[in-house]
Formats: structure tokens, sequence, C-alpha cells
């Protein structure tokens, strides 16, 4: 039975991707950094919950990180772990430099000084692009990063890549753009869309709240995405690929597809909120996934209108339940108005 690691088992993809192992037939282990409250609700939604090992460890704690492979004997380890929130990365430089950067360095080398042969997913991103200056990002667009999160991963890429030529080690790196889905965290765009779609069409909710909203994303479906990775692994030969659907949407249309799947129309809720502006924004973000077509036979099965659709659905029967007793829609309401 083969075994694999991953890092950030409790993140959006984390869980995905679990869920894909475990229906490979794989042994499924998890580093998980110890919090004060429980972090495993997605793996709870996805019903894996007692299905995958879970083991303590922090990424920046690289002796926890060779605790775990040793623990887990792994054939492959994904790093899905990081501080993953563009806007913390400015309130967090540090924090997110040492995690989402240095911590990916720690299980290279904890790969290393354990088995070399272990194969190593590296969670890259389209952020590193950032300023970009080409229509269409691949793997051969140039890099200007435009965040504390952006140059973190900036590191964690080339010193994937650097593993891979200094010391032969089968080392990928998914450069992916934006994916969401009903297990996205709250703060991302999609689901702080998806969820106030749910509470305005339930009347726990009056407005919404945005930043700029003419950025435009390649957004794409996080179970098509986390297959790709998986893929990268199964190749002959290592190597980074692009991961994107190949479209681009404004952060405006995709609240009207939002709020039009109930029947509403955006404009009447949206308000520009100069906190959700960021020091440096990246404007557009449109990648072109041809390598990963042609090489790992990888495309999305998910448009945009259905993963929109998926995730209101997803919101609007969570608000339901949430809201059931009338102290929860009083403390909605009176959430709403701060
Ligand atoms: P999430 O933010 O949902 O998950 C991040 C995970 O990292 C969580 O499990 C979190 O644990 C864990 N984590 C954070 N800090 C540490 C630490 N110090 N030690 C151990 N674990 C830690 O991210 P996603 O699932 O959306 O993304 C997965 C990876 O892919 C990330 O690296 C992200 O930067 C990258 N990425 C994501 C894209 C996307 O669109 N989703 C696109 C491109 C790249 P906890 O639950 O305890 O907080
Ligand atoms: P991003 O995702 O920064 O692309 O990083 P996010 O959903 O946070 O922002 C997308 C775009 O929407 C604009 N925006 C807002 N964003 C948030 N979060 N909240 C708002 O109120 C708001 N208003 C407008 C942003 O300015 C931005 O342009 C995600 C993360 O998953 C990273 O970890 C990953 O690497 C990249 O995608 C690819």
């Amino acid at each position: 039975m083969k075994s694999a690691l991953i890092t950030g088992i409790t993140g959006q993809d984390g869980a995905y991707l679990a869920s894909l192992l475990l229906d490979k037939g794989y042994k499924v282990y998890g580093l998980m950094a110890r919090r004060a409250t429980s972090t495993t609700w997605r793996l709870e939604f996805l019903g894996i919950e007692n299905e995958v090992e879970l083991i303590y460890g922090d990424l920046t704690d690289l002796s926890s990180i060779i605790r775990a492979i040793k623990v887990a004997k792994p054939s492959e380890v994904y790093n899905l772990a990081a501080q993953s929130f563009v806007a913390t990365s400015w309130q967090q430089p540090v924090l997110t430099a040492q995690t989402t950067g240095v911590g990916a360095l720690n299980v290279l080398e904890a790969i290393r000084l354990s088995d070399p042969a272990i194969k190593f997913y590296q969670a890259s991103t389209s952020e590193m692009f950032g300023l970009i200056q080409e229509p269409m990002q691949s793997e051969k667009t140039p890099f200007y990063p435009r965040s504390p999160y952006g140059v973190a991963k900036l590191f964690g890429h080339w010193m994937t890549v650097n593993y891979r030529e200094s010391f032969d080690m089968f080392a990928c790196s998914g450069i992916l753009f934006n994916h969401e889905s009903p297990l996205r965290g709250i703060e991302f765009v999609t689901r702080k869309v998806t969820d106030a779609v749910a509470r305005i069409k339930l009347g726990v909710q009056s407005e919404l709240r945005l930043g700029n909203i003419d950025a435009k994303r390649d957004w794409g479906f996080a179970g098509d995405y986390v297959r790709a990775m998986w893929l990268m692994l199964q190749q002959d030969k290592p190597d980074d690929y692009v991961v994107a659907t190949g479209k681009t949407t404004t952060v405006r249309d995709m609240c009207k597809i939002a709020f039009e799947y109930v029947g509403l129309h955006y404009e009447d809720y949206l308000v520009i909120d100069p906190q959700f502006y960021r020091p440096a924004e990246v404007e557009v973000l449109l990648g072109n996934p041809a390598k990963a077509k042609e090489k790992l036979n990888w495309e999305p099965a998910t448009s945009l209108e259905e993963l929109i659709q998926m995730m209101v659905s997803a919101d609007l029967e969570r608000v339901k339940k949430e809201a059931t007793s009338n102290d929860n829609l009083v403390k909605y309401a009176a959430a709403t108005k701060q």
C-alpha cells in the first residue's frame, strides 16, 4: 500500500487531496498544526476524518516534519501548508516568510535527510507572477510577486527547483491559479461572496463589503486541481506545471453570477470598502494550462458557473441550519452591522 504525507491536510486542498488519495488506495497521513480549537471540519465535511492519520507538527519546526516522515514512511509528500491569505501577508510578513517560504525548505530538508527518494509536491502559485507583462501566464513567464506571500512562495518554488537540480530529488512545483470550493476559507473573495449571497437571500445579512472588484482571476474548482497535483508525482520525470482554466473573470462578474443564481442583483447589496484594498494588487491573472493538458492529460471539469452554484447551494444549506434558532438570527444580524 502506498503511503502519502500531506502538510496542510486541514486546509481546503489538503482535505480534497486526502479524499482523492484514499480513493486511490493510499494510506494517508496528515501533518496538523496544534491549535486551541478543532480544525478538522473540512475532513468531517468529506466524511474522512477517521480515515486519515493525523500527526501533530508545524512547518516551522524541522524536527516535527522529520518525525512525521519517520512515522508515515511516505512515498509521496505534498506540501500544502502555508499562511495562504495574501492580505494577511502584509500584516504578518515574517510569519508568512517563515511558514510559506522557509517551511517549504524545511520539508525539502526533512526529505533529503530522511529518504531523498520520496517524491515531493510544492504548492506554488500564480501569485508569483504578480505584476505580469504577458497576457497569458505559462511555466516560462517571468515572476514578479506583489505581496510578501508571493515573495515567500517564490522562495519555496526556487528551492524546489534547486533541490531537484542539486540532489536529483523528484521534486515538482505546481503553479496553481485560484481554485475554490464549498470548503474555501471564508476570507477569500469567492466564499465571502457566496456566504453573503446565502445570508442576504435568507434575510440575515443586508450588504456585502468588498475591495477591488475590477481584479480578474482565473478561477477553477479545487476538486479538479488536486488531481493535477497527484498526476505530477506519477510522471517519469519531475517538472513544474501551470494549472489553470485559461479563462479570467472580474470579481464584479463573479458576484453577478452568484447573486443571479438566487434571483438577486449584486448592485443592490454591494458596498465598496477601502479597507479591503491591498497595498499592491495583482490586477489580472490568466493561466495557460497547455503543458498540463499535454503532459498530464489534465483538464478542468467544472465551469465557473457550476462552481459558484455549488458554493452558493452549500452556503444556503449551512446558513439555514445555523439560523434555525432565534438566538443565531440575532447574532447574525448584529454581526452584519459591524
Ligand atoms: P488553506 O489556507 O485552506 O490551508 C492551509 C493549511 O496550512 C491549513 O491546513 C493550515 O492549518 C496549514 N498551516 C498553516 N500554517 C501552518 C504551520 N505553521 N504548520 C503546519 N500547518 C500550517 O489553503 P488552500 O488549501 O487553499 O491551499 C493549499 C496550498 O496551496 C497553500 O500552500 C496555498 O498557499 C497554495 N495555493 C492555493 C491556491 C488556491 O487558490 N487555493 C492557489 C495556489 C496555491 P490550520 O487549519 O491549522 O490553519
Ligand atoms: P488571492 O485570493 O489573493 O487571489 O489569493 P482572494 O480571493 O483573497 O482575492 C482575489 C481578488 O479579489 C479581490 N478582492 C477581495 N479579496 C478578498 N479576499 N476580500 C475582499 O473583500 C475583496 N474585494 C476584492 C482581491 O483584491 C484579489 O484581487 C488566492 C489564495 O488562495 C492564495 O493562497 C493563492 O496562492 C492564490 O489565490 C492563487
